[in-house]
């Protein structure tokens, strides 16, 4: 008797339109491999050597103004021009490429050095969405993708502690952005409702992969989740294409989403949980009449991303099979949300430095 919490088996990512061999089996095995370094511990509030804290110089030598709220600049370092030229005629047809403008910008979320995302208050959360939903409005007028992102964490990639993200806007739908869209206009082309409320539902009546949820929005570990600790957030009450699209209901209650979500990922390990966070929801095209964004087929979501597995120090690593064959898992997202959801909400920082209560 199939048994998907032993047997071998594989599942099926409808967004993305692959499959993921899922080995909860191997759960048991031994580990003597790579350990993460800990980050230090305490970090002052302010670091006058950080190139993101008010009032500081950046690495490009521009100068941070004394924010004392949300701050956004254009990357010093930005991997899309707004002015690159068109590409040259092909050489091959095996030798292809295409032109590509675009723009990236540093999000800074408050001008507090030490603190992570889910431990800014709500209020400061809810500012945060509001910064994403006009950015979204304003590079959409220009470009036809807007990637929102944060990179947490050094094994992440980041490059500065103090919470920011990121958003890259470019001429062109990349390549997952762009699989996302055809898939869900597929769906919505057959069924008549966007894959994901579907989606929603389905998981909202099961419940095993629920990890938080309130009035207006969902968090879960996706059936087929690829990190051990992957999240899926959605708003799973209405149809949403976009981040601007938000009611501020929904706005304030997805900052209250995500304060949850990210403290149990926090108290997992008692560490800062890193992660790659980014949302995805209609393109702007163009073609409005004929619906080419695919408004009514696309629901708002964001990816989290971590990577770590068993404890603060040890992480999942995409390798191998990964690399050459498909995404692997051993612990079940079943197993995954049941051992979130058996977290407190309260961050353990704060329960560390208050005492029990
Ligand atoms: P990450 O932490 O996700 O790397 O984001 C920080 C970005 O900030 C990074 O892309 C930019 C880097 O290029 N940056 C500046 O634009 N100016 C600076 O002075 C430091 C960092
Ligand atoms: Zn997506």
């Amino acid at each position: 008797m199939f048994d998907p919490t032993d047997h071998p088996h594989r599942r099926f990512d409808p967004l993305q339109g692959h499959w993921v061999l899922v080995s909860p089996h191997r759960m048991k095995r031994p580990w003597q491999g790579q350990v993460e370094p800990l980050p230090p511990e305490s970090k002052p509030e302010y670091d006058p050597d950080c190139y993101l804290c008010p009032g500081n110089e950046r690495a490009g030598g521009h100068h941070n103004p004394p924010y004392d709220d949300v701050f956004v600049f254009t990357n010093d370092f930005a991997a899309l021009l707004p002015d690159a030229p068109p590409e040259p005629a092909p050489e091959h047809p095996l030798l292809r490429s295409e032109g590509v403008q675009g723009t990236c910008r540093v999000l800074c979320f408050s001008p507090r050095h030490d603190l992570t995302l889910c431990e800014l208050p709500i209020a400061q959360l809810r500012r945060v969405v509001d910064l994403w939903a006009e950015q979204t409005t304003e590079l959409g007028q220009r470009y036809a993708w807007v990637q929102v992102f944060e990179n947490k964490g050094s094994v992440m990639g980041a490059s500065n502690p103090p919470p920011h993200g990121q958003i890259w806007a470019l001429s062109q739908l990349p390549t997952l952005a762009a699989r996302e869209h055809e898939r869900q206009r597929a769906y919505h082309a057959e069924h008549g409702r966007p894959l994901l409320l579907d989606y929603a539902a389905a998981e909202l009546e099961r419940g095993e992969r629920v990890v938080v949820r309130n009035e207006h929005w969902l968090a879960l570990v996706p059936y087929w989740a690829t990190w051990p600790f992957e999240l899926l957030l959605l708003p799973a009450q209405r149809h949403v294409a976009r981040l601007p699209d938000l009611t501020g209901v929904e706005r304030d209650a997805l900052a209250d989403l995500m304060k949850r979500a990210f403290t149990r990922l926090d108290n997992l390990f008692q560490t800062s949980f890193a992660y790659s966070f980014g949302w995805h929801g209609a393109p702007f095209l163009g073609n409005a009449s004929e619906d080419a964004d695919g408004r009514e087929a696309w629901q708002l979501h964001a990816h989290v991303l971590p990577p770590l597995l068993r404890s603060a120090t040890v992480r999942k690593f995409m390798v191998g099979f990964e690399l050459l064959s498909e995404a692997q898992r051993d612990l079940t997202p079943e197993q995954a949300a049941e051992r979130l959801r058996s977290l407190s909400e309260r961050h353990y920082l704060e329960q560390a430095s208050e005492g029990p209560r």
